[in-house]
């Protein structure tokens, strides 16, 4: 059986909710940040990153949003989550690495300055650039990115499991999603899905 180790309402959410909509059978066990147990000896054997998520499997450990999401979607081909063609894996690997390098990472310059600045003028700097760089990243989204009704088109993804951070990244940076008419679309169609509403209760969201 899976084990994920996630953290209410941090980017685990995504991994997450793609175990729920494909069926998986897991179990769910969490690690609070806010107390410091993911920097703790147990956690630190598990993922010597300190973060969440990561998936306990059979042959081992996985961590890495992007990576449990393949993991996820190709060993439940049956929930068709993985698109079927060579260039429509590589689109969606392009997608998720976007959110994972470019627009999470614009996101932890909110709370997680001190991983790039030691002063307290440069954190703040960091801080104040993240509504405008989310932004960015959501206009781009917005405009190039998202085929509808999800990311890839007809076919929900792996993409779109990992998109359920957006409007909470956008919403704790102060932007409003509706500023963006296909994500808040996109937002309403991910949260009338029962494995969403599921997830998203087991995060207290
Ligand atoms: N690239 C990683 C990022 C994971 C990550 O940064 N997780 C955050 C929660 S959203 C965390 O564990 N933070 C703990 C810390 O910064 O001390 C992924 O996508 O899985």
């Amino acid at each position: 059986m899976l084990k994920l180790y996630f953290a209410k309402g941090s980017s685990a959410l995504a991994s997450h909710l793609l175990l729920e909509e494909v069926g998986a059978d897991y179990t769910a066990h969490e690690i609070s940040i806010q107390s410091g147990a993911h920097k703790e000896g147990a956690y630190r054997a598990i993922n010597p990153k300190m973060r969440v998520p990561a998936l306990e499997t059979a042959e081992g450990i996985i961590t890495e949003n992007p990576a449990i999401l393949n993991y996820v979607a190709a060993t439940h081909p049956a929930s068709g989550v993985l698109p079927d063609t060579s260039f429509g894996r590589a689109q969606a690997d392009a997608f998720n690495a976007y959110l994972c390098a470019t627009m999470h990472v614009a996101f932890a310059h909110k709370l997680r300055g001190a991983r790039w600045a030691d002063t307290e003028q440069a954190r703040e700097d960091m801080a104040a650039k993240v509504p405008a760089n989310l932004r960015d990243c959501a206009q781009l989204i917005e405009a190039h990115y998202l085929k509808g009704p999800w990311i890839l088109g007809d076919q929900y993804t792996t993409c779109d499991a990992y998109m359920i951070l957006v409007p909470q990244w956008l919403s704790k940076a102060g932007v409003d999603i509706n500023e963006f008419p296909k994500l808040a679309a996109h937002r309403d169609a991910l949260m009338s899905r029962p494995a969403t509403q599921t997830v998203m209760a087991a995060h207290d969201l």
